[in-house]
């Protein structure tokens, strides 16, 4: 019971001491999660990133329960093929917005743990270079029929991995 009060303890201070740092700066819109076909171990996280600080910052990170690993990742069009792969940080170059979009960079969950279901949120924190992290509630949200033909592509590749 000591340990916990004093790791909550901790985790205050530490809030308090990271007040100022890269997540404080940064704002986060339109985040969703893809909800996916049952039996479908991965799926992805977009956002749009606004840096409105005069600092360059780095998000180096992402975490969530819902899911066994969370990783940043990108896509690249190589020999024709839309390949994605994993990226060690985003560059959110001061005063600048960047967009986490299907086809381009986004935030991979692979082996989910838990149904994603449309409608609920799942708690994601995003990790920025000075350790710093903002919470977010992500929408699940189910993607259209016309906007499903690439996010399956991307499943395809993934399981390639
Ligand atoms: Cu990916």
């Amino acid at each position: 019971m000591r340990k916990i009060v004093l790791s909550m303890v901790l985790l205050g201070f530490t809030g308090w001491l990271y007040a100022g740092g890269a997540a404080e700066k940064v704002m986060v819109s339109d985040a969703y999660v893809r909800a996916v076909p049952p039996g479908q171990p991965n799926s992805a996280s977009f956002m749009v990133l606004s840096n409105h600080s005069a600092e360059d910052l780095v998000l180096v990170g992402a975490e969530s329960d819902v899911a066994k690993a969370v990783e940043l990742h990108s896509h690249t069009m190589k020999d024709g093929m839309m390949r994605m792969r994993q990226v060690e940080k985003i560059d959110l170059p001061a005063g600048e917005t960047v967009q986490l979009q299907p086809g381009g960079l986004h935030v991979m969950v692979i082996g989910l743990q838990q149904k994603l279901v449309p409608g609920e949120k799942i708690d994601m924190a995003l990790v920025f270079s000075d350790g710093s992290k903002l919470d977010l509630k992500v929408p699940v949200v189910k993607l259209q029929m016309t906007m499903q033909k690439p996010a399956m592509k991307h499943d395809m590749q993934h399981k390639m991995h």
